[in-house]
């Protein structure tokens, strides 16, 4: 059992992604967000808050296109977030990156990815860097059990296993790739075996159990961070559909009510209760707490500044190469030089 700090630092974290992605939701219906999709993580905050507890400060990371819950928990700041997903200057990437593509090396995210799989060698080669230059930090590649079925993940694991790096890899399975089921999908869904025949510590873990989750992830980083890389599985349940405007017509509303009762959020708030940590005022007053820190970042977005477009080039390409030459200018020339020939 965690301690009452540990226990209501991890609601804290919880329900604080809960809330922002319940607002990033709405950001999206009033056409308000950067780019075409939205994917919400409600019902996978058990992941994101055990295991980035048990991570360092020092630490790094990637996610994929479902991380928005993940990057909260390491310690992103919503107004900053919230920004991004809009498009304006004030995000983080100065609204270039949107939804699936926030990084942010202060806090160590080395990327969101919106190929699946595509963040995961990353932190094999952070890891190879640590361990050369003796840093004691490790590198956790977050990931969905889409991934799972990815040769990248086989030879990312293999070299991190090889040459012992400080890497962790984290497969969330919320039991969907898109609209495919686990069980359809594969028929090894003991996630755990096929690391363990790499030579990796492994983990299976149930994710509606943030306790479970965050002891198992501190016994894993803890390995990693003396240069046994490990592999944890958290199994949950993702609530709604793929992307925002997915209404998951390939499942059963009773698979949808039995997955939700599966709720990290709700488990945790129970012990806190049950073990007369808190009381119903004091969560109530937090949650009301976080309801209002997560409208605020909805306002400050709205107000926000667009990106001026002499911008568009910056931190895109090293400061040494020169700016490419707008695409009107090239077909003005690339034309002449035609008729020229002519
Ligand atoms: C290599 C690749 N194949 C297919 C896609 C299309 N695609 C985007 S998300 C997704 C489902 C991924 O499922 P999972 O990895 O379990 O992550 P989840 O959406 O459940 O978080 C797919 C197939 C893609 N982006 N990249």
């Amino acid at each position: 059992m965690t301690s009452l700090f540990r226990l209501l630092d991890l609601y804290r974290t919880m329900r604080r992604i809960r809330t922002f992605e319940e607002h990033v939701g709405e950001l999206y219906v009033r056409q308000l967000s950067a780019g075409s999709m939205l994917h919400l993580s409600i019902g996978e905050e058990g992941a994101a808050a055990g295991v980035c507890a048990a991570m360092q400060p020092q630490d790094s990371f990637t996610t994929h296109h479902r991380g928005h819950g993940i990057f909260l928990a390491r310690g992103a700041d919503p107004n900053r977030m919230m920004a991004e997903i809009g498009g304006k200057a004030a995000g983080y990437c100065k609204g270039k990156g949107g939804s699936m593509h926030i990084a942010d090396m202060t806090l160590g995210h080395l990327g969101a990815n919106a190929i699946v799989g595509g963040g995961i060698p990353l932190v094999v080669g952070a890891g190879l860097s640590y361990k050369r230059h003796r840093k004691n930090a490790i590198s956790v590649a977050f990931f969905g059990d889409g991934a799972m079925q990815q040769g990248i993940l086989y030879e990312s694991m293999n070299m991190a296993a090889l040459w012992d790096l400080p890497v962790l890899f984290v497969c969330i399975n919320n039991q969907y790739g898109m609209g495919t089921r686990i069980d359809k999908a594969t028929r090894s869904t003991d996630f755990g075996q096929r690391a363990k025949a790499l030579g990796l510590n492994a983990r299976m873990t149930n994710g509606e159990d943030v306790e479970e989750v965050y002891e198992a992830a501190q016994q894993l980083t803890d390995a990693a961070r003396g240069g046994r890389p490990g592999f944890m599985s958290v199994s949950c349940f993702r609530f709604y559909g793929h992307g925002r405007m997915d209404k998951s017509p390939y499942r059963s509303p009773e698979e949808e009510e039995a997955g939700r009762r599966r709720d990290p959020v709700a488990l945790a708030r129970r012990r806190l209760l049950e073990r007369h940590l808190t009381t119903e005022q004091e969560l109530k007053s937090l949650d009301d707490s976080i309801v209002e820190e997560m409208r605020k970042s909805i306002e400050y977005t709205e107000n926000a500044a667009e990106p001026q477009p002499s911008a568009m080039f910056q931190d895109v390409y090293a400061d040494s190469q020169p700016a490419p030459e707008p695409l009107a200018r090239r077909l003005e020339r690339v034309l002449a030089q035609g008729q020229r020939r002519h």
